[in-house]
């Protein structure tokens, strides 16, 4: 039986994002919406925190593949089911509402355990690839579905630093599989960075970290999106003396990195792994890379240390003089 068999025996389901809903996330309700509604069973993709969404992006991708999303302060004290897609209870970005019984699915690093009706697979690169392969697996024709087909492929790319740090099997097959030719696509991937996202660009790059002996920079962006990452490392790259370069930003429980390199001595890929061993999961490509860190694992494996001073002392071990 397919993981999305077991919810139709519910009359409804609320399918709740992650508070500031990003691609991803959307896609992935939508996914599971598509389904679960074809199948009879009334659904509703909801999300809670303070704020609505803002991103223009993220607007234009709800209006033109035309998602039922609604921002609620609460949902009936009689709801059967809250699906919770690309996040967990225990996490800071997903509002608790109370309800008689949770399922999850997701790809972050797992905060809670896993049952019949949580599916975490931390191996993903995005939530949207999950729900693309169980959707496969019941037969559910992904491909026939243009909207659906571009918000997951937005999913992915998001989550990927625009498909630049894409490099799991899994997800890679999704690309292959969904793309085409969209010009709703092509739209949302040209405006993936707010003017404010600019300016937190300009800054990380203004104040970057440079390693004149090793000839590797580390960057610190404030919190944005992974797309905006990876943006940063492509350019710092292409600075003349700069052989590897490192960026990260705080995500909710920890940090998200992309990794670039213009150096065959130095694997991007490797030197992912390496930083992110054991705290988290790094990898991708020779020269582009990225992962994820969990604050958690990394106090309880390193003690207290900022989080700049252990890239640096990591780099600087991975990295030969
Ligand atoms: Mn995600």
């Amino acid at each position: 039986m397919g993981f999305l068999q077991r919810f139709l025996k519910y009359q409804k389901i609320y399918i709740q994002c992650h508070n500031n809903p990003d691609a991803d996330t959307i896609a992935s309700a939508y996914g599971v919406y598509c389904f679960l509604t074809e199948k009879g069973v009334d659904a509703e993709i909801i999300y809670g925190g303070v704020q609505p969404i803002q991103k223009y992006n993220i607007k234009y991708m709800i209006k033109q593949c035309n998602i039922p999303i609604h921002h609620v302060e609460s949902i009936p004290e009689t709801t059967e089911l809250l699906l919770i897609i690309d996040g967990q209870y225990g996490q800071g970005n997903v509002q608790r509402f109370e309800t008689a019984d949770i399922a999850v699915i997701d790809h972050h690093l797992p905060v809670i355990k896993e049952n019949e009706k949580v599916l975490i697979k931390s191996s993903y690169q995005s939530c949207s690839t999950i729900v693309w392969e169980l959707l496969t697996e019941e037969n559910y024709p992904v491909k026939e579905n243009k909207a659906l087909r571009v918000a997951l492929l937005y999913g992915l790319f998001t989550d990927t630093s625009s498909f630049y740090d894409l490099y799991r099997e899994k997800d890679i097959e999704m690309r292959m599989e969904l793309s085409g030719e969209f010009p709703v696509f092509e739209k949302l991937i040209k405006s993936g960075m707010t003017v404010g996202e600019l300016m937190i660009a300009s800054d990380a790059m203004y104040n970057h970290y440079f390693d004149i002996n090793k000839r590797f920079a580390i960057v610190s962006a404030l919190r944005c999106d992974q797309a905006v990452l990876g943006i940063i490392g492509d350019f710092v790259i292409q600075v003349d003396i700069i052989l590897a370069c490192f960026v990260y930003t705080s995500v909710n429980g920890g940090y998200q990195i992309s990794v670039r390199s213009c150096d065959d001595r130095i694997s991007a890929k490797d030197l992912a792994a390496y930083v992110c061993e054991g705290i988290g999961s790094g990898g991708g490509h020779a020269k582009k890379a990225g992962g994820r860190i969990s604050s958690q694992f990394l106090s309880e494996k390193y003690g207290k240390i900022d989080i700049f001073d252990f890239i640096y002392q990591k780099m600087n071990e991975f990295i030969a003089e």
